[in-house]
């Protein structure tokens, strides 16, 4: 039998022998997302699956919506192998339409409500996406003004459905159809099309598949040592990677759990629901682990179902993680994690100075690392290089961009992460910053991370972000962006801070700006891009 992936999409495939490894190891079963998604509903019929705003949906309520919505897609026209662009919020409806969508054959594109006409243009024109399932409006944004642009510049989508109040387009509510029997897709093609987490360019799209991905949940729940007992609080943007999959909504129903959903991740909103549905594991990006540490001075929400919180996404400081089990009374996992796959996880017997301060070790024992110089050779171990990874569910190309896989992936298969990292004598990684946020001033490198990490430590400071900003002498000049605690410090007052702490004068910012608050990604990760441009235009 071949092992090449079946698929009329432009994917890299894993290779045969690496196939027949994750095979043999058992690692990948064989079996399609909705074959395994027949399997939980039959294991736990009766069980909750699904909460959100407007009630809940047990495992067997779950499949026929789903079966029903499935037909209803396949009725009006959605086929096996056609990309659906998919924009919703956190609301049981996302897990309808995902599962729905993968039942019928079509392969999700997982955009985040925070993307724009920017990127949503572009992914849908990329994967030329048939149609667009977006809600009518939340968090203020009309989504059917969106769809109405994305129609008129992306030819190939033909249908819009709308959950809530369709305008002119298709109701959701009016896709159903009375069940009917679908071709189980292969295995080894792509289930879903994930958005990368980039915030140079426009993001590219990650092919992931049904092996790949229901290993990467099913093995991210024995981790956290999930169980039917469990709730899962989805606070995360639902198409994101971590609360898809990590072990998020995928690895809770592969384990009979429910999974709460919420649109509103603000510790006032978010801590009630954690009281009222005994919700046990959340997974949480540093900023918000920050806002939900001190939310607990003045929110009294009984959060004590609470046994684990996972924060990933971005680096998470000491200072920072400290703070988890005093003010929420859990265990803290960190979670270093990207789209394309890999990902890394503190254990929940690790000693508490790895939890505190490393970024986790490979989930799986056939994870592949190398950590390698500038000239891609492997440096000695303790020592900082960039991440280079292959495994069972790690891409081996984008989506559609075989000039991009050029330089993203290694000859012998290794995704080139772009991560900053160093490895302990344990396996457990440390994050150490990006490889290209070096700022270049006047001819000399100045790592951006390693700045933040200093300007922490200055009392005053309680979140920052260094850029580059272009200059005409030096080229880029150092800009340090600081959100402060109480007093505001000047601009000598922190570099004399950093030469006591031996940095060196031509490292130092040039320029302070203090500002209420950072810029965040879809997803909640310091948004750089935007920084630059902000700071930048008011120079
Ligand atoms: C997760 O996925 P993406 O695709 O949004 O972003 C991946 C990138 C990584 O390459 C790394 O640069 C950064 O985000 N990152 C971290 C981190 N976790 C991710 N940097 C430092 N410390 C961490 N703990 O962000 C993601 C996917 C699955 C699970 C968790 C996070």
């Amino acid at each position: 039998m071949t092992a090449e992936i079946s698929t009329n999409i432009d994917v890299v495939p894993f290779s045969v022998d690496r196939t027949r490894r994750y095979v043999e190891a058992g690692l990948w079963r064989g079996r399609a997302i909705p074959a395994e998604f027949d399997t939980w509903v039959a294991d736990h019929p009766n069980r909750r699956a699904v909460v959100g705003g407007d009630g809940a949906l047990t495992y067997s309520d779950l499949a026929i919506r789903v079966r029903a919505t499935a037909a209803g897609f396949a009725e009006r026209g959605i086929g096996a192998g056609d990309r659906v662009v998919v924009q919703l919020p956190n609301t049981p409806s996302f897990v309808v339409v995902l599962f729905a969508l993968l039942e019928c054959g079509a392969v999700p594109v997982l955009t985040l409500p925070a993307h724009r006409a920017r990127e949503i243009v572009h992914l849908a024109g990329l994967s030329e996406a048939t149609a667009y399932v977006i809600a009518d409006s939340d968090g203020g944004f009309d989504y059917r003004d969106l769809a109405r642009e994305v129609v008129g510049s992306v030819p190939s989508v033909t249908t819009v459905f709308v959950d809530g109040d369709a305008a002119e387009f298709t109701a959701l509510a009016d896709v159903r159809a009375e069940r009917r029997a679908f071709d189980r897709a292969d295995s080894r093609d792509v289930a879903v099309l994930l958005v990368s987490g980039g915030t140079t360019g426009l993001p590219k799209l990650i092919p992931r598949t049904h092996d790949d991905y229901a290993y990467n949940a099913r093995a991210s729940a024995q981790v956290c040592a999930l169980t039917a007992d469990d709730v899962y609080l989805a606070v995360l943007p639902a198409a994101h990677n971590f609360p898809l999959a990590c072990p998020g909504i995928l690895g809770a129903f592969g384990v009979g759990a429910s999974v709460v959903l919420t649109r509103d991740p603000s510790p006032d909103h978010t801590f009630g629901l954690i009281e009222q549905h005994g919700v046990t594991v959340t997974a949480l990006v540093p900023s918000l682990t920050h806002l939900w540490c001190e939310a607990t001075e003045w929110e009294s929400a009984d959060l004590s179902s609470l046994r684990l919180l996972q924060v990933g996404g971005a680096k998470l400081t000491p200072e920072v993680a400290k703070l988890v089990r005093p003010a929420l009374g859990c265990t803290l996992q960190q979670v270093f994690g990207m789209a394309e796959g890999l990902l890394n996880y503190t254990r929940l017997d690790d000693p508490d100075d790895l939890v505190l301060t490393t970024q986790g070790r490979p989930l799986s024992e056939l994870d592949e690392i190398r950590i390698v110089d500038e000239t891609g050779d492997d440096v000695a171990i303790g020592e900082v290089g960039e991440l280079l990874t292959r495994g069972p569910y790690t891409i081996n190309g984008y989506y559609r961009a075989a000039e991009h896989n050029r330089t993203a992936i290694t000859a012998d298969g290794y995704y080139r992460s772009g991560d900053q990292v160093r490895m302990l004598a344990t396996g457990h990684l440390i994050v150490t910053g990006r490889i290209k946020d070096v700022i270049t001033r006047g001819g000399e490198n100045v790592a951006a991370d390693t700045l933040e990490d200093l300007l922490l430590t200055h009392p005053a400071v309680s979140r920052v972000a260094v850029v580059g900003i272009p200059d005409r002498d030096l080229g880029e000049s150092v800009c340090a962006v600081i959100v402060t605690r109480t007093t505001e410090p000047t601009l000598a007052e922190l570099r004399s801070f950093l030469v006591g702490l031996g940095c060196a004068a031509n490292t130092l910012p040039d320029r302070l700006v203090t500002r209420p608050s950072l810029p965040m990604t879809a997803v909640g990760k310091i948004d750089k891009n935007a920084l630059v441009a902000a700071v930048g235009s008011r120079s």
